[in-house]
């Protein structure tokens, strides 16, 4: 790469001393100078002068970290996702930075405790569900492991709906994480992006001769970029995760303001906004609403652009190795239209040739499914694509008509298999089908747990898996145990750390040092003894939100993730009302488990079923809690508003974790590996990564149950 960057590193002495001595005098600084809060404020201020403190020990790094990643000769990965759920990031950054004891002494000076300043942390709750904390997990796990990695993601005012239970029913509150501040991100306005939309193409020959695209008379929006650090386990790493928000250009507001629509013009900004004003909040599909496909272009096209212009000031206008230094990891189908921007950013405005600006993007484009569920595929009317993103569908109608010619030399005369694998379906309503445009712009399609990309193969995918077998492969999910184990469960990390030291934070596979340890009996007491104290945290938590007692001598049976039928909640109540049934009937003899079982999770707001279970568990929660022949015997809660920051405390205190999906459904899950990993017994089916687990652990030591995949499908032809 010719490098035309001045890349002087910060010295060591440009980084602040982080003593607790030090951090005491920062924390004070920033609380009485320059948030202007007296010490004994509204607690949420104290959090905000501990962010500030610690951020300011991030930003040598993070500017190191900067500098090295864009001179190093190397492949970076770019990856692109319309969420990222990271949660709260006070103590995980304290934690990965090395700083949690120097602060933690600090906050004593001034007799404040950590934890509850770190409770004051909103959630970042860009996500759903499990797509959008994978996106997180590896974020932490990429600048852990030095890798060269960018999220790229949308700054939504309004992330994942706060759930409240209003007589049992769900009912949706706003989130504004935003109020107040958030002191993790910086406004990086000198970078910021125009993005078009709607206006018609032109065709035309340049002077060379050769046919040639512009598109015009768009409106215009800007896409502005906000950096929020991503630290790397005690390393040095600071790694970006960079989200956009978009805005209106002033050009725009001037041509309409000329024309004496002042107000009209105004209003033009207002919609501008609205782009990254909500995260959708459903996490199968809501197909077709006009505004989600303006997100997915937003974050394509502001995110490639910015990719660009990097390129550009070290290399100038030269592609020829592009391909070589960059990978775009495309977190679902959701910013698949990256595949066509990237065509036309390479056609249209960087004048290379067809086959040019193909080669680069299927070199650079990469895919993975997180469903097998049909109709959770996107699909997008033609028509809205036609008013929106004229030239983008050109491109998309020219990949298709490539790619069916060669569908047609591998299969002469079959019309049917074309008409299977064309990228535009033709009816009922003609639609771009989103996964075929990304798995024929990509070099790579994987699946998220080892049955999961398996299935894909025969299924969904076996027409494109016939063609190209080579670009199919598996990724199986993983989660982070910084945050998941070495954060969330003190306990257990000390635990853990006082018998095999604590390398196993960067390698987990060094539990396996712990299996001489289980037959110990002192090293069971100890593991009780934290598990103990998991399990009263969370039932501090259960009490507080839901008002009922979970006595700590009985089982923690835990359900938590999205509502869905497939994932079998109903199944679990049914469970429930069995077990009250027989401790009515008199049939909870001596060897009876005291059990309290917690559910917790969100519904999409249009998915009736869903909300209709959540009343149900809540009905069942009043009617068993209420009966005085119950007892200790079984309790049941449902605990409202389940997000990242209610698992740290759930998974750590759960001793059961349910993995109940109906087999061949859940395409992996990563709630079962959070709860194992904190030392739960999975009682689950043979689905997604469970059966992975199952292979590590053992039979024996996981309760399996229900049908196989096949089983399913044999009955289901019934
Ligand atoms: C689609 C259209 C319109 C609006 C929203 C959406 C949408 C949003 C989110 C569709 C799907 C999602 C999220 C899906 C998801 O979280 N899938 C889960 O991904 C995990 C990580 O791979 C897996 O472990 C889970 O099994 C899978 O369900």
């Amino acid at each position: 790469m010719n490098d035309q960057h001045n890349f002087c590193m910060l010295p060591d002495d440009e980084r602040l001393p982080s003593d607790a001595k030090a951090l005491e005098q920062d924390f004070h600084r920033y609380l009485i100078h320059h948030l202007g809060r007296f010490l004994g404020c509204n607690p949420y201020y104290q959090f905000k002068a501990l962010s500030y403190t610690l951020r300011d020990r991030i930003m040598t790094d993070w500017l190191n970290t900067w500098k090295q990643h864009s001179k190093a000769k190397q492949r970076r990965a770019f990856y692109f996702s319309m969420e990222f759920l990271i949660g709260r990031s006070l103590g995980n950054n304290l934690l990965n930075m090395g700083l949690s004891d120097q602060t933690e002494k600090a906050m004593e000076s001034f007799s404040l405790e950590l934890e509850e300043l770190e409770e004051q942390e909103h959630d970042a709750g860009l996500g759903n569900g499990g797509l959008g904390r994978l996106a997180a997990c590896f974020l932490d796990s990429c600048a852990t492991l030095k890798l060269p990695m960018l999220g790229y993601g949308l700054r939504y005012e309004y992330g994942m709906f706060r759930q409240e239970i209003e007589n049992g029913f769900q009912v949706e509150e706003p989130d504004q994480w935003l109020r107040g501040g958030y002191p993790w991100e910086l406004e990086r306005s000198e970078y910021t992006q125009v993005v078009h939309f709607g206006g018609r193409t032109e065709h035309f020959r340049d002077p060379e001769g050769h046919p040639r695209a512009r598109w015009v008379d768009t409106e215009d929006i800007l896409a502005i970029p906000y950096d929020v650090p991503v630290c790397g386990y005690r390393n040095g790493v600071i790694n970006t995760l960079r989200l956009w928000k978009s805005t209106a250009t002033d050009v725009f507001n001037l041509a309409e303001f000329n024309a004496g629509d002042y107000v009209e013009s105004v209003a033009a900004k207002n919609e501008a906004e609205h782009i990254t004003m909500v995260l959708y909040p459903n996490d199968a599909s809501e197909n077709g609403k006009a505004l989600r496909l303006k997100q997915q272009y937003f974050l394509a096209s502001a995110s490639l652009q910015d990719v660009m212009r990097q390129w550009e000031l070290a290399n100038g206008q030269d592609y020829s190795d592009f391909a070589e230094y960059h990978v775009f990891q495309l977190n679902d189908t959701h910013p698949a239209i990256s595949v066509a921007e990237l065509m036309r950013i390479l056609l249209d405005e960087k004048k290379l040739d067809w086959d040019q600006a193909w080669s680069i993007t299927r070199k650079t484009m990469a895919y993975t499914n997180h469903t097998l569920l049909p109709e959770a595929l996107e699909k997008w009317p033609v028509h809205l694509f036609e008013s929106l993103l004229p030239r983008l569908l050109e491109i998309i109608y020219e990949i298709n008509a490539r790619f069916l010619k060669e569908v047609a030399m591998r299969w002469p005369g079959d019309g049917d298999r074309r008409r299977r694998m064309s990228i535009i379906e033709e009816s009922p309503v003609k639609s771009v089908r989103m996964a075929y445009l990304a798995i024929v712009g990509s070099f790579s399609v994987n699946g998220v747990a080892d049955l999961h990309s398996n299935l894909l193969k025969k299924g969904l995918f076996r027409d494109f898996h016939e063609l190209w077998p080579e670009k199919f492969n598996n990724k199986t999910n993983g989660v982070t145990p910084r945050r998941w184990l070495a954060y969330a469960n003190p306990p257990l990390k000390r635990l853990i750390s006082s018998e095999i030291g604590d390398e196993w934070i960067c390698d987990l596979d060094r539990l396996e040092q712990l299996k001489p340890l289980a037959e110990d009996p002192d090293f069971q007491a100890r593991w009780r003894q934290a598990k103990q104290e998991n399990k009263a945290r969370l039932a501090r938590l259960v009490e507080k939100e839901c008002g009922t007692v979970f006595p700590l001598d009985s089982l923690f049976d835990v359900q938590v993730k999205r509502i869905h039928e497939y994932k079998r909640q109903l199944l679990n109540v049914l469970h429930v009302i069995h077990l009250y049934d027989r401790i009515r009937r008199g049939d909870a003899g001596p060897d009876w488990c005291n059990r309290c079982v917690l559910f917790g999770g969100k519904a999409a707001p249009g998915y009736q079923m869903a909300k209709k279970i959540i009343k149900l568990i809540n009905n069942v929660a009043e009617i068993v809690n209420g009966d005085p022949a119950v007892g200790d015997r079984l309790k049941v809660a449902f605990l409202p508003n389940y997000r990242v920051s209610s698992m740290e405390v759930i998974a750590p205190g759960t001793d059961l974790s349910e993995q109940i999906s109906t087999a061949g459904k859940e395409a992996s899950g990563t709630g079962n590996m959070k709860f194992m990993m904190n030392g739960a017994l999975t009682i689950g089916t043979y689905d997604g990564a469970n059966i992975e687990i199952l292979n590590a652990v053992g039979e024996e030591n996981f309760f399996l149950f229900g049908l196989k995949v096949e089983e399913v499908e044999a009955l289901r032809r019934h």
